[in-house]
């Protein structure tokens, strides 16, 4: 059976979310982070090659890095759902999104919440970040003002992009590029209300984030 490690606040909620949204069997190990260092424990160490969440066993395979892992998952148990066909403008938007996920988008977002955590506010730092929020931020709300997800149907694409927009989200981590990153991006927070209305979305964080 398909095995989902997963560590508090991190990653790993896409795969949780992606098996909830293709209705999978699987089984849930929860590891919890060093409360000093906040990093990763020994028992994830264990299984995934860089210590880092999220990562998946199946069929004796062991599967790091959250795109890898969606793209598995849809390979092996898609069945054509959550990914537009290739050859289509959709796929592209599709690829697209789903790497810029972790590249152009989560790079100004890990550099303001390290920002933030470290007190960094040099102004060519920040000024970077802003730049690029500006850019990446500025470019999803125009594709999302004519359609409801970043492909056009719902799919792994913005269950790629939903968790480095919660945390800008997050009243948790703020960064030297301001508190509310999204106040102005209409677009976006509608985009991100219609996940939190997904039942799936629902049934999901309840496993990801049981204390709420
Ligand atoms: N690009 C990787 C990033 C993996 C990653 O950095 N995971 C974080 C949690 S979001 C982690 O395991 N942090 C604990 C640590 O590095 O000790 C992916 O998408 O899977």
């Amino acid at each position: 059976m398909l095995t989902i490690h997963h560590l508090g606040l991190s990653r790993s909620d896409r795969i949780i979310w992606l098996a909830e949204e293709l209705s999978l069997d699987y089984k849930l190990v929860t590891h919890v982070r060093n409360p000093e260092t906040f990093r990763s424990p020994d028992s994830l160490w264990a299984v995934s090659p860089m210590g880092k969440a999220p990562v998946i066993e199946d069929a004796g395979l062991t599967i790091p890095e959250s795109g890898a892992i969606v793209e598995y998952i849809l390979d092996t148990y898609g069945n054509g759902r959550l990914r537009p066909a290739a050859g289509s403008q959709a796929y592209i938007d599709y690829l697209h999104w789903m790497h810029a996920a972790e590249s152009t988008l989560m790079t100004p977002v890990f550099m303001n919440m390290i920002g933030g955590m470290s007190g960094l506010d040099n102004p060519i730092y920040v000024g970077f970040i802003k730049g690029e929020f500006d850019t990446v931020l500025g470019y999803m709300e125009k594709v999302l003002a004519d359609r409801d997800y970043l492909a056009g149907e719902f799919s792994a694409a913005d269950i790629m992009v939903t968790f480095p927009l919660m945390m800008l989200s997050s009243p948790m981590i703020p960064g030297p590029a301001g508190g509310d990153v999204l106040h102005n991006y209409e677009n976006i927070k509608a985009y991100l209300q219609r996940i939190h209305d997904r039942p799936k979305w629902q049934k999901a964080e309840a496993i990801f984030r049981p204390e709420g």
